[in-house]
């Protein structure tokens, strides 16, 4: 184990606000000197005496005074068996800013240090008790948004996806001291090393990372969400879309068209799948202001999209302005969504198939619920072509993704070189950085800047 940090940190855990608990943590070699300073057990005994993961009933005090400021209990984890790997004591406090903020303050005047956000995960880290992968997806756990993305989540923090990447990083590792001792040795039998399976072998290590690569887009889907824009030209029923999906009345819905003028952004589960549902002014050539600079924002969010549900009214045809926002989302993933379908027709089945050929076409009517469960299968076939089962390990963060991309282009680097009969020293070169690329991943070759940046978006007490 690397050398424990000197100076012993703390922060309130738990949001502030009004709650009936809270919170505060302490981590470091004086962390239960500190603790003893400022806590009196109902049994009086010293938190120095007590035993691994036990918990203690009684008061802080000020030390000056031995004024009572709170009621608490008292949680001993010694090192290295604690989350950070250090001596942590939690203090479970009232809920509420004053009383929390004294502990804290309390803690930091007898020698505790603030805590950088993310500085517990930090320690957890450098002290070995978590690879970067798990540490990072932390904070996937504490922000999935559905089920799924939970299991895949609690995948990467037990070590699912740090045990692929290892397991890939072995097999790499072993081909390099092959590769090192045929060189070194050029006459020599090496054991285990058979010129013959040496492509077999580089294909295998570049497949496993295509492979892991794929499930990238699934992964950050289920992290980030599908992100979803209504469009359409005012009036035609975006934001009755939205509240419907919502199961809320989330959005102004009137039969003035130009009801909506910002877009408005919500998430809701479809079968476990998080969906950004972002409802958008309606769009028509328009002299107003505040239209004209909501018409920008949406042709905005539309360049982000993963999926766009364009809508029609199927009262009214086909217009100009139905046309006009068309030409904003040609090239998306697009479903047609035509409402209304409770009024009488002005627009036939062919003829919307003819205006937009190439699209999936849905038929709604948001008044009398109907077609609704198809709207919600197709949005999620269109994103998903294949079911994704939740044991299996997704890519979710786009470090991963680039550094598994680095680590393929190096493996590509490496089966050409083989196929054009080069020296085993151009092979083992990119072999070192297709190592490298593969262990920024778990963190054992990456730029201490990078662990700053990762560690630092990590809220405060985590
Ligand atoms: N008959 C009928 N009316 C609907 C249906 N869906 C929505 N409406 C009505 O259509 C009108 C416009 O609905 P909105 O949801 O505000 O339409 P929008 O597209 O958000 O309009 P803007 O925000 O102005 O662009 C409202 O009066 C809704 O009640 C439907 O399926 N059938
Ligand atoms: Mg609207």
């Amino acid at each position: 184990m690397k050398a424990l940090n000197e100076d012993t940190i703390t922060a309130i855990s738990t949001p502030l606000g009004a709650a009936g608990l809270g919170i505060v943590r302490m981590s470091g070699p004086q962390a239960i000197d500190i603790g003893d300073k400022i806590f009196r057990a109902k049994n009086k005994k010293k938190l120095q005496q007590a035993d691994n993961y036990t918990v203690h009933y009684g008061y802080i005090v000020d030390p000056d005074t031995e004024k009572k400021i709170d009621e608490v209990l008292v949680i001993i984890m010694k090192r290295p068996h604690s989350f950070t790997g250090e001596d942590i004591v939690e203090f479970d406090c009232h809920g509420g800013m004053v009383p929390l903020k004294r502990v804290l303050d309390l803690l930091i005047d007898n020698g505790a240090r603030m805590a950088e956000p993310g500085e517990f995960s930090r320690r957890a880290f450098l002290n070995g008790k978590l690879d970067l992968a798990q540490a990072e997806s932390i904070i996937e756990v504490i922000n999935s948004k559905t089920e799924k993305g939970l299991d895949i989540a609690m995948n990467h923090l037990t070590g699912k996806l740090s045990s692929k990447i290892n397991a890939l990083k072995n097999r790499v590792l072993k081909l390099l001291a092959h590769l090192e001792a045929a060189i070194d040795f050029p006459e020599d039998e090496i054991e285990g090393f058979k010129v013959s399976e040496l492509e077999k072998r580089i294909q295998r290590i570049r497949n496993s990372i295509q492979e892991l690569l794929a499930t990238s887009r699934e992964g950050k889907i289920y992290q980030e969400g599908i992100k979803t824009v209504i469009v359409g030209k005012p009036n035609v029923g975006k934001s009755s879309l939205l509240n419907t999906l919502l199961e809320e009345k989330r959005a102004i819905v009137t039969d003035i068209p130009g009801t909506t003028r910002d877009v408005i952004e919500e998430y809701i589960n479809l079968e476990g799948i998080p969906l950004k549902i972002i409802d958008t002014a309606g769009i028509r050539e328009t002299e107003d202001m505040v239209e004209k600079i909501g018409v920008e924002r949406t042709r905005d969010f539309l360049k982000e999209a993963d999926l766009v549900l364009m809508m029609l009214d199927v009262s009214q045809g086909i217009t100009k302005d139905d046309l006009r926002v068309y030409n904003l989302i040609k090239g998306k993933p697009v479903i047609v969504v035509v409402n209304k379908t409770d009024l009488p027709p002005a627009l036939s089945e062919e003829k919307v198939k003819k205006h937009f050929p190439e699209h999936l076409l849905l038929w709604i009517s948001i008044k009398e619920e109907k077609g609704l469960e198809n709207l919600k299968e197709a949005i999620v076939s269109e994103v998903f072509n294949t079911g994704v089962e939740s044991e299996q390990v997704l890519i979710t963060r786009s470090r991963h993704e680039e550094a598994l991309k680095e680590a393929l282009k190096a493996s590509n680097r490496v089966y050409n070189s083989y196929k054009q009969g080069l020296p085993y020293d151009f092979l083992t070169i990119d072999l070192k950085e297709c190592f490298n690329k593969l262990g920024e991943i778990t963190g054992e070759t990456v730029d201490e800047d990078i662990i700053d940046r990762i560690f630092s978006d990590f809220c405060l007490g985590k």
